[in-house]
């Protein structure tokens, strides 16, 4: 049986770390890519000298040239610029559409069955541009950073808890940027909600809220305690949970920016939503019902998610 082909688009940061997951998780053969010269080659050759000493066996290389990525059952993608102290997600916007858009013909011309997962920011129209720029299915285009978020907000809660990360689950929604909503009455200690929680004396609900104002700002903390970039250990470790669910059918429930065809009265946008990934790629979109409260901060997640598509129409206008 052949080995899966993982290709990583941009070969920074995350793309290293991923690179470096994914030849430990034994996922396949990996392919890193990248405009600069060197950079994909060195990354890989560092990567493929530890796999003796790790004990694993996936064939490593670099290229510069999307040739390299011919036939990739999974592309994820991390080419772009990333965060600088005192910037916005919202302000790599222009330089990363150009890059989404070089990139989604690199996939379209050859990895077009692959299932593609996209971390560059802003997320939300970055993965919406990329989907349009590729023409690849809207199923088998994702966006990474709810299990990112969700994963913020399980930290920040075990910590708060003293309890095991594994019995925390946290659910986050809407987009990746200040306006996400951390949903407190569908994140649990062992199926116990939060709410319940605080009834029970575990926390207090103002204790909760700065969890939950943390978890939004917690890309910023990283990026004002690095002074140099944005995270990438988490980030990468999200998008290998994504892959791998994709190539081992696992079918697991993780909260995607998803494309929305009318579900929760959203069309023709990627949102943070609760999906099912599986072989066919985005296999479902769960609707859950929200109070008032959650809609209303949903919405305004939305509407923010929509003035950035609309800046990528202005300057891209065959993303109409
Ligand atoms: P970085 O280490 O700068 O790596 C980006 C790589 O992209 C560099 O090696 C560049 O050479 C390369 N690149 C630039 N332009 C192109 C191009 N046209 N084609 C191919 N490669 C190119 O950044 P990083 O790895 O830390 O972050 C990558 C992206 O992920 C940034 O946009 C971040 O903002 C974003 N990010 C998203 C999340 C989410 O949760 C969604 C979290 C953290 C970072």
């Amino acid at each position: 049986m052949a080995r899966n082909k993982i290709a990583l688009i941009g070969s920074g940061m995350i793309g290293g770390t991923l690179a470096h997951l994914a030849g430990l998780k034994e996922m396949g053969d990996i392919v890193l890519f990248d405009i600069a010269e060197g950079t994909p080659q060195g990354k890989a050759l560092d990567i493929a000298e530890s796999a003796p000493v790790e004990g694993f066996d996936s064939r490593l290389s670099g290229a510069n040239d999307y040739s390299a990525i011919e036939g990739a059952d999974v592309c994820i993608v991390t080419a772009g610029v990333a965060r600088k102290p005192g910037m916005s997600r919202d302000d790599l916007l222009g330089i990363n559409l150009k890059v989404m858009e070089q990139v989604g013909a690199g996939i379209k011309k050859y990895a077009p069955n692959a299932f593609v997962i996209c971390i560059t920011n802003p997320l939300d129209a970055m993965v919406w541009a990329l989907q349009k720029f590729s023409g690849l299915p809207k199923n088998k285009v994702v966006g990474m950073a709810g299990v990112l978020d969700s994963g913020r907000f399980q930290h920040f809660l075990a910590e708060e808890f003293n309890v095991s990360v594994e019995d925390v689950t946290a659910f986050v929604l809407g987009g990746h940027g200040d306006t996400m909503v951390p949903l407190a009455r569908y994140s649990t200690v062992a199926g116990i909600p939060l709410p319940d929680l605080v009834k029970m004396g575990w926390t207090s609900k103002e204790k909760l809220e700065e969890i939950i104002q943390r978890t939004r700002d917690g890309g910023a903390e990283i990026v004002s305690l690095l002074k140099t970039g944005s995270a990438y250990y988490a980030p990468a470790a999200s998008a290998i949970l994504m892959a791998e669910s994709y190539l081992k059918d696992k079918k697991r429930v993780l909260p995607c920016a998803a494309y929305l065809s009318g579900q929760y009265g959203v069309k023709d946008m990627y949102v943070g939503v609760p999906c099912v990934i599986g072989e066919g790629g985005i296999e479902r979109v769960i609707e859950i019902e929200l109070n008032k409260t959650e809609q209303k901060a949903f919405d305004n997640s939305v509407a923010s998610v929509a003035g950035l598509c609309e800046a990528c129409i202005a300057i891209a206008p065959n993303l109409k």
